[in-house]
């Protein structure tokens, strides 16, 4: 519960989170420690690592790296049951409800809770929702499943409520990674006003706006992952942690 709770108290705290998605493939090894401490001064409350398909990326190295680099925890962010590692810190245990293909619901957690239990990984229960953002994603196409349309908020709603019934601590509302549209702010309004534990959402945030409309809606935690795999846009970091932490959700003002 170690960081489910640190989760939990930067929400409490800062009525809002801010993690940032390592994908391995993505980060060389040698920028990976400037990267990261660049990211705890930033303000960023954690790393998530993973990705729907790894080809050579060096995970387990990596995430040595962060834990050296900086005290942030790092969660993990799998794919698939072959990306846990005893490494991190905790595990977002995801279960892909929006889809309806056994193998992503239920079936490589079978697979994966032994070795969670044996590597002493924190398991995250956190419902995954897919949410259609344009272009096909990798996370759809890997996953063999069907987004919920964006213009179909109340499938959103009843999925993530159906979530939180099955005794998810957290509804992770995603667009997919590199989305060319992230998930609709009326989409996460009323989802958060449904539930009662907290929305993350991620896929498609370029900008510190589009971050703070989604806190705004009512988003507890904010991943971005791709716009800052360009060193150029690193100098940004600072802005995106300051607008999510100081945006305020609109729908309990
Ligand atoms: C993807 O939600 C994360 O799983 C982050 O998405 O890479 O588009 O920021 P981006």
């Amino acid at each position: 519960m170690k960081i489910h709770n640190y989760l939990l108290d930067k929400i409490t705290k800062q009525g809002q989170a801010y993690l940032l998605l390592i994908d391995p493939d993505k980060m060389a090894s040698d920028r990976i420690a400037g990267f990261v401490s660049h990211c705890q001064k930033s303000g960023v409350d954690g790393f998530l690592f993973g990705g729907s398909l790894l080809m050579n990326g060096d995970m387990e190295d990596q995430i040595k790296i962060v834990k050296q680099n900086t005290t942030l925890p790092v969660i993990l962010f799998p794919g698939s049951e072959t990306q846990v590692t005893p490494h991190a810190d905790a595990v977002l245990f995801l279960s892909l409800l929006s889809g309806r293909n056994a193998e992503h619901l239920i079936g490589k957690h079978v697979i994966a809770a032994p070795l969670i239990r044996k590597m002493q990984l924190e398991p995250i229960s956190t419902g995954y929702v897919l949410i259609e953002s344009g272009k096909r994603t990798t996370a759809e196409y890997m996953s063999g499943s069907a987004p919920i349309p964006r213009h179909k908020p109340e499938i959103a709603v009843a999925t993530a409520l159906a979530g939180e019934y099955l005794g998810m601590k957290y509804i992770y509302l995603e667009a997919g990674s590199g989305a060319e549209l992230p998930v609709p702010v009326e989409m996460i309004k009323m989802v958060s006003s449904a539930c009662s534990i907290p929305i993350i959402v991620g896929g498609g945030i370029r900008d510190a706006e589009t971050a703070a409309a989604a806190v705004r809606a009512g988003a507890k935690i904010i991943v971005t992952g791709n716009f800052f795999e360009d060193e150029s846009s690193w100098g940004k970091i600072a802005e995106f942690a300051d607008a999510i932490h100081s945006a305020k959700n609109q729908s309990i003002l």
